[in-house]
């Protein structure tokens, strides 16, 4: 009986104060509560979970309306911190029901003999931080108050049904249920007439077990959901195989991948399968009934790009009106509003054919919306519709509402969550809150959560939070709080990864959208769980960077005074996949480009660029020859597929020259940049092999440049390019070599340039500037690379040459720039120097300093996604210096 060892629990331990002391609070006795007290307890902490149920369960405690299951496969729907519990229970289907899940939290709650430290039926009321004794007040629904030195949310992400927000609901006569809050006893639906209201995961799910047992359903639906398969039976065997082959390699896969299930990301992209392989993954995915498969085995840029997704969406629209036959039916049912994904879908099991049933009928609101519910039934502008009973499947206030919307939370100084939160979650790793010392959410807003499986970020969760309990304990700490800085740099990481996705293009529970007035923006942490769990261990590893830890107020006289600790910063300054990028080179541990010689750099370069993705398409690409300083050069041109003046050109042209240290390189190495760019300005680019040092030193390089600049305007027409001025543009010490021909044609009586594009340039010969000493390891161009190229390129005493240090010329009378830096390159200041020196003397300048970025940033096309802005930037620069209006070809990435 839990009541009954509940309370024998608080007796004891209230110490005839009336209060239960305990270390730690938890609400909750779902998932996380539950291993919470496990992990709790065996770390030695006094622990109490209060549970607003009569039993453990959470979720699954209260969403028992027919049909709920899990649509994680139960292989990996489990808890994983007991190899013994995982051999003592079998899960007997791939997607259990709720009563099966409920009765395994059962078992697990009764192996660890968790519920003498669960007080059911109690809702926290109030929860209170007392700054003087370091420790939270929780009033209660239902007996004694809780003083803890911790207090834990496990509330979970979906506990706090949203209400029906419409008009009428009280007067309504018959039988109403929400199936979030669904009744033990058994609910008969026989040969009544029944009125569902919301399509989403729950809908989906109940929607065909009403129909098989109501006289009639009526399904009220606001937006169409995308749902395939669920294809539900026993676990699949090649997934448990693989589990049993090795049970800790695969969990520890899942807990490294993307979503918490192991599988990686597709790698391949939408536009490098022909449609007959895109169908072939689709229909592998459909037959797979499997959520994450559908939504990561695709195409890489499925969650990425418009364009991508699309092409999955429609292939799931295909198949929603093969199967819904009525055509009025089909289409309302076809999702078009959001691209999939963006908003959770869905497995279904015979969702779609249900509304071929005669006793079914899908009312549009989007055409039709209810105006009110009456005392028999719903009416909306059109119809009314008399019904027995209302099944409202209307979702929750998700994230947020089982935090602010059940109890105030009052944390240092009086400060109340729902008055830091107004302007939407503010959190550290969406685990704490500045102004809240010693308040923990598991699977809170600005974590993976709901984007994962939920049992291995619960997991995470737990480990993470008792970890940092035990290790205060041992150096005498008695309160943790994130500090300001770290919350705002945590923002700016959960920005910066959700503009990478496409959920913020969809109006849904994500995004707050689903609740009237709730501010809106991205909650859950969209940049995967592996990353997300490195992240959280790089806190650790950097001494709890972002959090402050104090020791016991000596004022009180309790315990002895410990120093306090904070090590304020930011985790995360770097772009995410930015972050990727270099986490990859870095575990390659490769040895010093440098350390190769000129030739091995090449040869390396070449490979390294050779696993990189192929280019996207253009209209041609040819490789000619034209005349350089001293003899012929190669060149490679790309020309745009349509556009220019008129239709198939001619194009403007712009003379590229590549990266490299003057050293490495070729058009090959930088071929998708230059892809990219001739895609989204619609302009010819012509991308000039000048020759190499060692084995030609300065001045090769920019006579090379200006050389080619001369040929390629003499042969602008041939080339199919627009007649008048070129544009130049160059990444690195191409950018050098692009800075210094625009001055060569100055000097030198022309041609004439429209404008230069500086990404990245070397423009000045010291290194004496912070970001050679900030970024002089760690970003892949290093501060002693460019040592080496420069020794390589140019003797010391030629160094101060305009030819070679830009920045050192005369700047007046040079075409209007467009100069980028990023933020982490060694290159960054000498760029801005340019950038501002080039203002001075009056020529036209727009800079991009791109935050978070690192020297190859913008050339690692469908890579380093986070580029496309800045590369959507330089391509309306260029077409401003070109006078032409915004190319409206390319979409952003994520757009
Ligand atoms: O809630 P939802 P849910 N008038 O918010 C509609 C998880 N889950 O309970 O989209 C008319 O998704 C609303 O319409 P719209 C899963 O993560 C998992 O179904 O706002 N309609 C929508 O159609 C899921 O995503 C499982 O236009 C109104 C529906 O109600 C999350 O829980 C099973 C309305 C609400 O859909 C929530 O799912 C179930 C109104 N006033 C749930 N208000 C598993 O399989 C709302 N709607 C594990």
């Amino acid at each position: 009986m839990p009541h009954a060892s509940a309370s024998e629990t608080s007796a004891s331990e209230m110490g005839g104060s009336g209060v239960q002391e305990v270390d730690v609070a938890v609400v909750g006795a779902g998932f996380a509560g539950l291993y919470l007290l496990h992990r709790l307890r065996r770390a030695g902490f006094t622990a109490v979970a209060l549970e607003s149920a009569d039993d453990v369960g959470g979720t699954w405690y209260w969403n028992r309306y027919p049909g709920a299951r899990c649509d994680i496969q139960t292989t990996d729907y489990s808890y994983t911190f007991d190899p013994e519990l995982e051999s003592a229970w079998k899960w007997s289907e791939k997607y259990a029901t709720q009563p099966e899940i409920l009765r395994y939290l059962g078992f697990v709650a009764d192996r660890y003999d968790l519920r003498r430290d669960i007080r059911f039926g109690t809702q926290v009321a109030t929860a209170t931080w007392d700054e003087a004794a370091h420790r939270w007040l929780l009033t209660t629904s239902n007996g004694a108050p809780v003083c803890c030195r911790t207090y834990i949310m496990a509330s979970g992400c979906l506990s706090s049904p949203k209400p029906p927000e419409i008009e009428g609901v009280d007067d309504f006569k018959g039988e109403i249920y929400f199936t979030g809050r669904w009744p033990r006893e058994e609910v008969k639906l026989a040969g009544k007439r029944v009125a569902i209201i919301g399509t989403g995961s729950s809908g989906i799910q109940v929607i065909p077990m009403i129909a098989e047992q109501a006289a009639h359903t009526t399904v009220f639906q606001r937006t169409p959901n995308f749902a395939f398969p669920a294809h539900n039976g026993p676990s699949p065997v090649d997934r448990v195989a693989l589990l049993e082959k090795d049970r800790n390699d695969y969990r520890e896969q899942a807990r490294w991948s993307l979503a918490g299930v192991p599988l990686a990301r597709a790698t391949e992209f939408s536009w490098q399968l022909s449609e007959a392989e895109r169908r072939d993954r689709f229909e592998k995915a459909l037959a797979a009934g499997d959520l994450v498969v559908m939504l990561t085995q695709l195409w890489a840029d499925q969650g990425v790009e418009v364009e991508g997704n699309a092409l999955a969406a429609d292939l799931i629209r295909e198949r929603i009106r093969s199967i819904v036959k009525d055509p009025e039916t089909a289409d309302a049912l076809t999702p078009h509003d959001h691209p999939f994904g963006s908003k959770r879908p869905c497995l279904e099991t015979n969702y779609y054919t249900t509304y071929n049933q005669p006793n079914v009928t899908l009312v549009n609101l989007r055409q039709e919306p209810i105006k009110s519910i009456t005392a028999s039934g719903i009416k909306t502008d059109r119809r009314t519709f008399d019904v027995d009973v209302i099944v409202f499947a209307t979702g929750f206030d998700a994230m947020t509402g089982a935090i602010t919307a059940v109890h105030p939370i009052t944390g240092r100084g009086g400060k109340s969550m729902s008055d830091a939160w107004a302007g939407g979650p503010q959190t550290y790793l969406g685990l704490t809150v500045d102004g809240f010392p010693n308040l923990f959410m598991v699977t809170g807003p600005g974590s993976p959560s709901v984007l994962s499986n939920m049992v291995v970020s619960i997991e995470q969760h737990a480990d993470w939070v008792v970890d940092r309990l035990i290790a205060m304990r041992e150096a005498g700490f008695t309160a943790i709080e994130a500090t300001e800085t770290a919350q705002a740099g945590w923002a700016r990481h959960m920005a910066d990864c959700s503009a990478l996705t496409l959920h913020r293009l969809a109006n849904t529970w994500y995004t707050g959208a689903n609740v009237p007035g709730k501010a809106q923006g991205v909650m859950p942490y969209t940049g995967g769980v592996g990353p997300y769990r490195a992240i959280c261990n790089e806190v650790v590893s950097r001494g709890l960077l972002g959090f402050k830890l104090t020791g016991p107020n000596p004022s009180t006289g309790s315990g002895q005074a410990v120093a306090e600790q904070c090590n304020d910063g930011e985790i995360v300054r770097l772009q995410p996949d930015v972050r990727l990028v270099l986490n990859m080179l870095a575990d390659m541990n490769l040895p010093p480009l440098e350390s190769f010689g000129a030739e091995g750099a090449r040869d390396f370069v070449a490979q390294f660029n050779a696993t990189r993705p192929a280019g996207r398409p253009v209209g041609e690409v040819l490789d000619g020859m034209l005349d350089g300083a001293e003899g012929p050069l190669p060149y490679r041109l790309y020309r745009p597929a349509t556009g220019g003046d008129g239709e198939g050109g001619p194009h403007p042209i712009v003379v590229y020259f590549h990266g490299g240290g003057w050293v490495l390189g070729d058009a090959q190495s930088d071929d998708p940049f230059c892809r990219d760019m001739c895609r989204r300005t619609g302009m010819i680019f012509v991308s000039v092999g000048y020759r190499h040092a060692p084995e030609h030193r300065f001045p090769t390089a920019a006579e090379d440049g200006y050389a080619a600049l001369r040929w390629i305007a003499e042969h602008a027409a041939e080339l199919g390019g627009r007649p008048g001025p070129l544009l130049v543009a160059g990444w690195s010490a191409g950018g050098n070599i692009a800075a210094v021909t625009c001055q060569l044609a100055r000097d030198r009586g022309g041609p004439p340039i429209a404008g230069q594009l500086l990404v990245c340039p070397v423009t000045d010969c010291t290194f004496d500037r912070p970001s050679y000493n900030e970024n002089a390891t760690g970003y892949f161009l290093t501060r002693s690379l460019m040592y080496w190229f420069w020794d390589l390129y140019c003797s010391p005493a030629d160094r101060t040459d305009s030819r070679v240090s830009p920045l050192r010329g005369k700047l007046s009378g040079l075409p209007p720039a467009f100069v980028a830096t990023c933020e982490f390159d060694p290159l960054r200041d000498e760029g801005i120097a340019y950038a501002e020196a080039l203002a001075a003397a009056g020529v036209p300048v727009e800079q991009l300093q791109a935050r978070g970025h690192f020297h190859s940033s913008f050339t690692m096309v469908d890579v380093v996604l986070t580029g496309v802005d800045g590369r959507v930037k330089m391509a309306e620069a260029l077409r401003r210096f070109a006078g032409q209006g915004l190319q409206e070809a390319m979409p952003r990435a994520a757009e």
